[in-house]
């Protein structure tokens, strides 16, 4: 099977204190990030997929527009839960930013608390499933958006993703029921790991090394 499902970088116990419990991450990593990369392992022959990164197959589903629904809805949410996972840790939260990131979000975004209220605003408006994201645009810019469903910014051409916060309802229902305002809230405050998000900008988005 060539795309795998990456273990969590920390228990599954391990945000419990941070507002993302045990049984969020069990079923959230082990079934549902688990159920797209079985779907998608299903899709590499009949789509022709055999060789390709899991970035380039993201990118060329959304390029395809309708056409490619099928293909991204897995290889999309594969990649945005590979990032999610990562931009979380136990030591996350607080508003100490490695520096070289502060001064970007200070000078295209307008400092931090405004680039809060925007992913926040992302999140709460993204009707129905999907992100928020904080993105280096073609221009080289930050840039605050949101996707629908399973797509992202590499299948949208709008750059590359840096920090994604899952807005599905399973993402969050078993900590904070329907109030999905309280969940990004306690992501940006408590969960973010800033030092990955920095290191992400650093190499211009995440290379996941999956590949069909
Ligand atoms: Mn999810």
């Amino acid at each position: 099977m060539p795309f795998t499902l990456p273990p969590l970088p920390y228990e599954t116990a391990a945000l419990a204190a941070q507002g993302m419990c045990q049984e969020t991450l069990e079923l959230h990593h082990g079934k549902h990030h688990n159920a797209y990369v079985t779907a998608l392992n299903g899709l590499i022959e009949s789509k022709g997929l055999a060789g390709k990164s899991l970035e380039t197959i993201v990118a060329e589903a959304g390029q395809a527009g309708a056409d490619g629904l099928p293909v991204l809805n897995q290889a999309g949410q594969h990649y945005n839960h590979v990032l999610f996972w990562q931009v979380m840790s136990p030591n996350g939260g607080g508003d100490k930013l490695p520096g070289a990131l502060a001064a970007k979000i200070d000078s295209d975004l307008g400092g931090l608390q405004a680039f809060k209220d925007a992913f926040k605003q992302a999140g709460v408006t993204q009707f129905g499933s999907g992100w928020a994201w904080l993105i280096i645009g073609a221009d080289g810019k930050l840039k605050v958006t949101k996707t629908p469903n399973g797509a992202n910014p590499i299948s949208t051409g709008e750059g590359q993703p840096i920090l994604g916060c899952d807005v599905w309802e399973h993402a969050y229902y078993l900590d904070f029921r329907n109030v999905r305002p309280n969940y990004l809230d306690n992501f940006l405050n408590k969960l973010v790991d800033w030092e990955v998000v920095a290191g992400l900008m650093d190499k211009g988005g995440l290379s996941t090394g999956q590949a069909a």
